[in-house]
């Protein structure tokens, strides 16, 4: 089965659903035969990243070394998802820069701040609304969004279902897959 490598940038706030999509996308590359990888905080804050926090110069640090790492797995032949909040504008588009046009697929996971907080599972934004974590993103640090990402997902109008669904179309009608 061909494939064509490229990196599937998924971009949102904390529990915008980024990491829920890009699963089930990666679930559905996988019965569909294509070769995948999926970096998330799980595997790399945890690991490569362990030594980064969330200040403005870390998460810059953070970000510089998810893209170098995809753009390696891209030279790999594989399909690389992302799902790192990826606040800053100049910082996705260093990634982008790294691989070739084509190779960077840039995915909002548009869910508005008010919908995240109400959620909360891990109870960050209560914590981050009474000061005891600092820099916490859409509270007291910035969360720039795409101006023209190629795939722009509004989640409150969709199952993850038709999220997937979404980025799976969108692979086969640029030729991906
Ligand atoms: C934002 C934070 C913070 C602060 C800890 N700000 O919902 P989560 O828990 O699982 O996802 C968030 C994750 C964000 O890490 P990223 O590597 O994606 O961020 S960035 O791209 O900006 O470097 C959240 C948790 O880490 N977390 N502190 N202050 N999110």
């Amino acid at each position: 089965l061909s494939q064509k490598p490229c990196i599937l940038w998924f971009t949102g706030l904390s529990g915008s659903g980024k990491s829920t999509i890009a699963n089930a996308v990666e679930l559905e590359l996988f019965k569909r035969g294509r070769k995948t990888y999926l970096l998330d905080g799980d595997n790399v804050r945890h690991g490569l990243n362990k030594d980064l926090g969330f200040s403005e110069i870390d998460r810059i640090e953070n970000i510089r070394r998810i893209g170098e790492v995809s753009k390696l797995f891209v030279d790999s032949g594989l399909i690389v998802l992302t799902a790192f909040i990826s606040p800053f504008r100049s910082d996705r588009q260093i990634a982008k820069s790294l691989v070739k046009y084509d190779e960077f697929i840039e995915i909002f996971v548009d869910t508005p701040l008010e919908i995240c907080e109400s959620r909360d599972p891990k109870g960050l934004y209560k914590k981050a609304r009474e000061g005891a974590i600092k820099n916490f993103t859409g509270i007291s640090s910035p969360y720039e969004e795409p101006e023209e990402p190629h795939i722009h997902i509004n989640t409150e109008k969709h199952t993850v279902q038709e999220c997937t669904d979404i980025v799976i179309n969108h692979l086969i009608k640029h030729g991906y897959i």
